[in-house]
This record gives structure tokens, C-alpha cells and sequence, in this order.
């Protein structure tokens, strides 16, 4: 049985919790209108399924949630951040209105964020730039949990990629997925239901193919998606998440000495592309034909109409939550 709650009282109390444990009010809001907009959009795995990681790495230390990141401008078209140990939202926000302004004077801009936790899903970092009419990418890496293609041990992280790019008079076309088979945080769900996973999802300790997610999680891995061609985008995320960036890759994080600990301690690179300076100055129509051609060739549902649908339905209605789960909240959020 689930009830339902209106998203901005969702909000006030996840930042309430958040403050708690040792966040700013600034970053306690943006953490809390993040993971509340995952819940509301149906990205379960981010919503608020991640409350005990995000509050384990405060707790344990292994996050700064009142860390004093510093952003420098290093060239006409790069902003280059260090997150000093706190989460990539903050830096983003307050990188935002300058990259537009990089972007909109060079018709690119690119952003590196280093040494900072990015814990949620890629679309809400990217969603927002191209309902300001630019193409915008997200490169991030995560914790290991994934074999390169052909390896016996973990080396990449989940490694999402986002991708959003602007429609006339319509919700953006986003996509944004993990480089895995599955993202981590799917497996654990699947772990606490009790259901197997895909064949072709994972590998246990030994390196042999299973369905069990808690062979997974217990010293397996996880595959990429779609063999050696998904390794290539994973291998991209560490360079361009990490490499670039400067920060570490998914295999040098280490948190063994902060129980609890579990938001990634990453990398991320972000890139913005104005299309009215690129070769089509019809962007959006070029836009429409393609989408178009997708949906007469039998394409009905375009990457993103899942989530656009969820965040309509539970704007207007409320978000469900198990009862449980809310009263928990609460006495986080009061305790
Ligand atoms: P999914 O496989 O659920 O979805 C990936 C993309 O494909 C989405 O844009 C989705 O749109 C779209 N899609 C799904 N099904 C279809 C379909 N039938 N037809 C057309 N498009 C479809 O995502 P993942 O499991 O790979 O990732 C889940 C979340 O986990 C992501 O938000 C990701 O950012 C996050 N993540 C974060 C990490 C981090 O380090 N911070 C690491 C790994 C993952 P829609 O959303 O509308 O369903
Ligand atoms: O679900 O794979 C995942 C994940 C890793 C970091 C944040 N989410």
C-alpha cells in the first residue's frame, strides 16, 4: 500500500533531514529538490532509495556537505571546478550561470568538476540546460563495480552519460543511462525483492555469469551493456569524468575507511552546445523531422516520455510512498 505526498512537502522534509547531518541550507535544498524530483519522475533507483548512502557518507565523514568548492575560469570556452570534497550539485548551480554565458558567446562551453560526489541521476543536471534552448552532455564516473570487456575484476564505474537537446514548444529529448548492464542501485532493488536479474546483467566473485544480484553485489561485478561497445562509453566516462577532470578513477576511490560511506568521490564533465551557432539554423525543426521518422518507423516512446508522464501524474496527484518510508523521513527530518 503507498500513499501519496505533495513534492514540495517531500522537499522541505528530506532538507530538513539533510541539514541534519551536516549539510548547509543550500546544499540540503539541492539535494533534497534532487532526490525528491527522482521519486517524483519514477527514477526510483535515485530517489529515495539513496537516503542511507547520502546519509552514511555524511555521517562517516567521507562527504563535506558544507565543502567551499572553487570554480576557475581557464579559457574562453572551460570552467574547471574542484568540489573540495562536497557534492557535484552545488558546484553545478553555481557554475550554471557562467557556463551559459560561455556557451552563449562561443557556442561551446565545457565544465570539469573534480573531487565530487555525484550520487543521482545524470537528467536533472542536463534537463535544465536545454530548456535554455542548448545541447547539453553529461560525462560522470562512479565507484568500481563493472569489468572492462573481456577482464575478471571491476575497473569502471556505472559511468553514466546524459544527453539532452532542445525541442520548439516541448519537453526536451533526454536520455541518460549507466554504462552497465544495469545501474547499481537497480541490483540492489532486484537484491531486496528477491528477483533475478537478466542473464547478461553480472558476474559472481569467480567471474561466471549469474542472475543473482547478491552474487553480484557480494564481490561480482556488473557487465557493460552491449559488450565491448558499452566498455568504449565506460572507458569514455573515466577519461572524461575523470582524467579530464583530474579527479579519481572509479577504481582509486576507496571509502573502506568510512563505514557507512557510499556516494562515489568522483569526476564530471559537462558540455554545453549552443545549435543556433552550429551548421543547421533550423535546429529544432531538424529535431521534429527526426523524431518523426523515429515514430513512423514504430518508435512510440522516445527516451524521457516515462519520466515526463511520472512527473505529471505526481505533480498533479502526489508522489507515492510507502508509509513507512515517510515516517521515517519524518523522524530524520525531526530528530
Ligand atoms: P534506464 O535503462 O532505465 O534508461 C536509460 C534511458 O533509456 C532513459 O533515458 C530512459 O528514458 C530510456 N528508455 C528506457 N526504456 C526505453 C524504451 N523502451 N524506449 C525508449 N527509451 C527508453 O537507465 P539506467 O538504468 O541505465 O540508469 C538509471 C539511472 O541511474 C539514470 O538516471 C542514471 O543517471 C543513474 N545512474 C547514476 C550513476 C551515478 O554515478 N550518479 C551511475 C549509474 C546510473 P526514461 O527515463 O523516460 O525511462
Ligand atoms: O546506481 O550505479 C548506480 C550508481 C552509482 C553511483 C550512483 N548511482
Amino acid at each position: 500500500m503507498t500513499i501519496r505526498i505533495d513534492y514540495d512537502e517531500l522537499v522541505h522534509l528530506l532538507a530538513a533531514m539533510f541539514r541534519r547531518h551536516g549539510c548547509s541550507d543550500h546544499v540540503a535544498l539541492l539535494l533534497a529538490e534532487n532526490m525528491a524530483g527522482a521519486e517524483r519522475d519514477g527514477a526510483e533507483s535515485h530517489g529515495l532509495f539513496r537516503i542511507a548512502g547520502n546519509l552514511g557518507s555524511l555521517d562517516s565523514g567521507w562527504v563535506d556537505g558544507k565543502a567551499e568548492f572553487t570554480i576557475e575560469d581557464v579559457a574562453p570556452g572551460m570552467l574547471r571546478a574542484d568540489g573540495r570534497n562536497g557534492f557535484t550539485l552545488p558546484v553545478l548551480a553555481a557554475a550554471h550561470d557562467a557556463l551559459v554565458a560561455k556557451a552563449r558567446q562561443n557556442g561551446i562551453a565545457l565544465l570539469t568538476v573534480r573531487k565530487a560526489h555525484h550520487f543521482g541521476a545524470v537528467w536533472p543536471d542536463i534537463e535544465p540546460f536545454a530548456r535554455d534552448g542548448f545541447i547539453a552532455l553529461a560525462m560522470v564516473n562512479s565507484m568500481a563495480s563493472v569489468v572492462p570487456h573481456g577482464g575478471h575484476h571491476k575497473v569502471f564505474g556505472t559511468n553514466p552519460m546524459g544527453f539532452a537537446a532542445p525541442r520548439a514548444g516541448k519537453d526536451p529529448l533526454v536520455f541518460d543511462q549507466a554504462s552497465s548492464a544495469m545501474a547499481n542501485g537497480d541490483v540492489q532493488i532486484a537484491a531486496r525483492e528477491g528477483r533475478p536479474l537478466p542473464p547478461g546483467t553480472g558476474v559472481d566473485r569467480d567471474g561466471n555469469p549469474t542472475t543473482d544480484p547478491r552474487a553480484v553485489l557480494d564481490g561480482g561485478a556488473l557487465l557493460p551493456f552491449g559488450g565491448y561497445k558499452g566498455a568504449a562509453i565506460a572507458m569514455m566516462m573515466e577519461i572524461m569524468g575523470a582524467a579530464l577532470a583530474g579527479s579519481d578513477f572509479s577504481f582509486e576511490i576507496d571509502w573502506s575507511a568510512y563505514p557507512g560511506a557510499a556516494t562515489p568521490h568522483g569526476g564530471q564533465t559537462y558540455i554545453l552546445i549552443d545549435p543556433g551557432r552550429g551548421a543547421s539554423h533550423a535546429f529544432t525543426a531538424r529535431m521534429e523531422t527526426l523524431i518523426a521518422a523515429m515514430h513512423a518507423a514504430g518508435q512510440e516512446r522516445l527516451p524521457g516520455d516515462r519520466r515526463y508522464a511520472n512527473r505529471r501524474e505526481n505533480l498533479a496527484h502526489g508522489i507515492p510512498i510507502d508509509p513507512e518510508r515517510l515516517a521515517e523521513i519524518r523522524r530524520l527530518a525531526a530528530e
